[in-house]
């Protein structure tokens, strides 16, 4: 096994380290200690990205802790629960979701799902280790959980998978999400049924509004009441969205698929496939030549989101994306609405009315999408905004520490401190 070399000791570097140690538990990282005490699956993937730097035996095991609550049907839920914590302590927790347990582990775990950026980690921890054990156990159950999307989640029949909640993208509250979201009921007497746990510990400003909430309680309700069953859910389910986002992350995954097959024995050529497959779905049906980037289209409807949101960049990320398409999505990072200069790109656009500096994610900014657009400008070439994206995301860390989302104006630290995926992200840009 490959010995992986000791980054070394830097101000920040050290903060960070001390961010994923404290919030470690042994078995996984909590994405943060106050407002979600439970393992979460795209933190996951984005925090074994920095134990690979920092401390990857401890990466494989996040992986792993994860892996081992997959369900049978290939989907990893986008919690798994900690029997430790009280079930008051996170809503909505296991109680709530009454899902069934899965085989190989003793954790209850959410029914949605998130975006796949296991494979991206998982190929990252073995570039630095080499451990073909590690990288051997989790291929199968990569592949089990590209298929599952293929399998149950396209929805549409498009090529491409689809969300059934909000959740699901990862960017929770996203304004990508309004139009699909407002033929949901906002029913207030959920709320007078489920208390709200994250504004007891956040503040409601930052966070997403009472009807929001309704709506994803609701959604969650649904999904729940045909047993996570995904067959039919066009007819009984009223949220079904192709994210583009979620949709190059699962094509980014078929490509280190790919790479990971090789390196276990395994054929290439089917994730290159499905890869090349995945891009031209989401450049047919995603892409708006008018507005040169990518919109979340609701499958029910048909209707894409006007919404200019920082999701529609990330399909950056792809290497077949056509060189013209590529240079107009940088041309947005770089406008007015996303103004990728000084600073990182906000969630939202900074031009739109109801762009708004505190509320999660529709304005402020965050490390982990960034760092997937750093990556997309790194495959196509563009290395001198690379560089400067890298800079104004290691600043901004290094200056107001390691939260979960800034203040897009002033970067001030919002939500909460400590945050794992920021200190994670940071320990890989520092030491890349
Ligand atoms: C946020 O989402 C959770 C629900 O999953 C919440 O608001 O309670 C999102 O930012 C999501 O992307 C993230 O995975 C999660 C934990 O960091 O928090």
């Amino acid at each position: 096994m490959k010995q992986a070399s000791l980054p070394a000791p830097t101000a920040l570097g050290e903060r960070a380290r001390k961010v994923l140690d404290e919030n470690w538990t042994g078995d996984h990282t909590v994405p943060s200690r106050s407002l979600y005490p439970h393992q979460w699956s795209w933190d996951s993937g984005f925090i074994a990205i920095g134990l690979a730097v920092a401390a990857p035996e401890r990466g494989w095991r996040e992986l792993r802790s994860l892996f081992c609550a997959q369900w049978p049907d290939g989907r990893v839920p986008h919690i798994v629960f900690d029997p430790d914590v009280a079930e008051r302590d996170y809503f909505p927790g296991p109680a709530f979701w009454d899902a069934p347990q899965p085989p190989d582990s003793d954790h209850a775990t959410t029914g949605v799902i998130q975006p796949p950026v296991h494979a991206l980690a998982a190929w990252e921890l073995y570039r630095r280790t080499g451990d073909g054990d590690q990288l051997s156990w989790l291929y199968p159950r990569l592949v089990a959980q590209q298929n599952y999307l293929a399998r149950n989640r396209d929805l549409g029949g498009n090529g491409l998978a689809s969300i059934v909640h909000p959740w699901e993208s990862g960017q929770d509250n996203s304004p990508a999400w309004d139009l699909p979201l407002a033929a949901v009921p906002a029913d207030m007497d959920l709320l007078r049924r489920h208390r709200r746990r994250d504004i007891a510990v956040a503040e409601s400003q930052d966070r997403p509004t009472d009807a929001d909430y309704a709506r994803y309680i609701a959604l969650a309700e649904s999904y729940r009441a045909g047993g996570y069953r995904d067959a039919d859910l066009l007819d009984r389910h009223p949220f079904v969205v192709e994210d583009p986002a979620f949709n190059a992350i699962v094509a980014a995954a078929e490509l280190s698929l790919a790479d990971i097959a090789e390196a276990v024995g395994a054929d290439p050529v089917p994730h290159k496939a499905e890869a090349a497959r995945i891009t031209h779905a989401v450049v047919t049906r995603l892409y708006d030549r008018e507005t040169g980037m990518f919109h979340a289209r609701d499958v029910r409807t048909g209707g894409r989101s006007p919404a200019h949101c920082i999701g529609g960049l990330i399909p950056l990320l792809l290497p077949d994306l056509p060189a013209e398409l590529a240079d107009s999505l940088v041309q947005q990072a770089s406008s007015d609405r996303f103004g990728m200069h000084e600073l990182p790109v906000p969630s939202y656009d900074r031009t739109a009315p109801d762009f708004d500096t505190h509320r999660y994610w529709r304005g402020p900014i965050w490390v982990n999408m960034n760092w997937l657009l750093l990556r997309g400008l790194r495959v196509h070439g563009y290395y001198d905004r690379a560089r400067m994206l890298r800079r104004s995301m290691l600043a901004m860390i290094e200056r107001c520490g390691c939260y979960e989302y800034y203040h897009p104006v002033t970067c001030e630290g919002i939500g909460a401190e400590e945050f794992s995926w920021t200190a994670a992200l940071a320990l890989d840009m520092l030491f890349s």
